[in-house]
């Protein structure tokens, strides 16, 4: 079948389709934490170990809106968490339109009752990432954006979007002034945790004590990489990196971040292999989406003596000159 052609007034239209699709969606993730808080997490399942958290809910809001999808976009291609983990095939990219969509990203948070989880709505187009959509439906923060078109948040008190960066750009001369985003991820193994640990080490040591340390300003784990993502995006976090994270987690991420002036690469290798190429004008993204290895940093201005793109390569050479990497399960 030829690919569908899809025109400036279809990426619009698709948006505007996926923000409201994330807010039905968001009602019933509301619903469900409300039952399962009360239920006394009777309703948690584990996936690949006891810290891989599923629930109904996630099933629940990835069927509601692959059913949308299909009711709209009969003939779009969809790429799910859920429907990925009950034994389909890796889905490959094509030129097609394809959703790829997390229902419930920071499903531990949601169990919890701690109000970082979100829908995330990404869109792949000709292998490359289109548009995103994040909405955490408890504090009512909606990411979204579309390539090309910039990228916004909208906050419940205020009455229109902030163009993403919030504050304008600023400089970032060193890991040592970053705050910097890291997840504990569900791959508990010691040798990997070893790495890990490691890696948090270095970034946040003491220089003085520890070799090769970078003594960041601090490290914060939100438990959802999708709303990392956001926080990259509008200015909050200076670096996120993970390794185990899936497509559907860093989709509409990437979107938002390119969107927001980010710099998005893969793992070490990807890195060293292509970081003289401009990511927003990258074709086809299936290796690094499907490396399971990401890192962004968000915009940085320009200084006299340096490009803001050349200052995130440099300070992500640095983070990967200074933290371990481990393959991921
Ligand atoms: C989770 C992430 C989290 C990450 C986990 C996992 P889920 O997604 O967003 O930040 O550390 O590895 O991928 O399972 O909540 O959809």
């Amino acid at each position: 079948m030829a690919t569908r052609e899809l025109t400036p007034q279809d990426f619009e239209t698709l948006l505007e389709f996926s923000k409201t699709l994330a807010q039905t969606a968001g009602k019933i993730i509301v619903e469900g934490s409300n039952a399962i808080l009360n239920q006394d997490q009777g309703n948690v399942d584990e996936k690949k170990n006891s810290v891989d958290l599923v629930t109904q809910w996630d099933v629940k809001v990835e069927e509601h809106v692959k059913s949308e999808v299909a009711k709209t976009w009969p003939d779009f291609h969809f790429i799910g968490e859920e429907t990925f983990s009950s034994g389909s095939e890796k889905p490959s990219l094509t030129d097609a339109p394809t959703f790829c969509v997390d229902p419930i990203d920071g499903t531990t948070n949601f169990v919890h009752g701690f109000p970082y989880a979100c829908i995330s709505i990404g869109m792949f187009y000709k292998k490359q990432p289109l548009l995103g959509v994040i909405y955490n439906p408890f504090l009512n923060e909606m990411y979204y954006g579309l390539k090309g078109s910039g990228s916004y948040v909208s906050f419940p008190y205020l009455d229109k979007p902030l163009r993403l960066p919030i504050a304008s750009q600023r400089s970032l001369p060193s890991l040592s002034q970053a705050l910097i985003g890291v997840e504990w991820g569900s791959d508990r193994r010691l040798s990997v945790m070893q790495q890990k640990a490691t890696s948090f080490l270095r970034l946040a040591g003491d220089k003085d004590e520890i070799p090769n340390a970078r003594m960041a300003h601090s490290l914060r784990s939100l438990g959802s990489a999708a709303l990392n993502y956001g926080q990259i995006a509008r200015g909050g976090l200076d670096i996120y990196w993970e390794v185990g994270c899936w497509p559907w987690d860093v989709c509409a991420g990437i979107v938002i971040a390119l969107e927001a002036g980010c710099y998005v690469t893969g793992s070490k290798n990807f890195f060293k292999a292509h970081r003289h190429e401009e990511p927003t004008l990258m074709t086809d993204w299936t290796e690094l989406i499907w490396g399971r290895k990401y890192i962004v940093i968000r915009g940085i201005a320009d200084t006299p003596s340096e490009k803001g793109r050349d200052a995130q390569r440099r300070l992500v050479q640095d983070f990967y000159d200074s933290v371990e990497e481990w393959d991921a399960i």
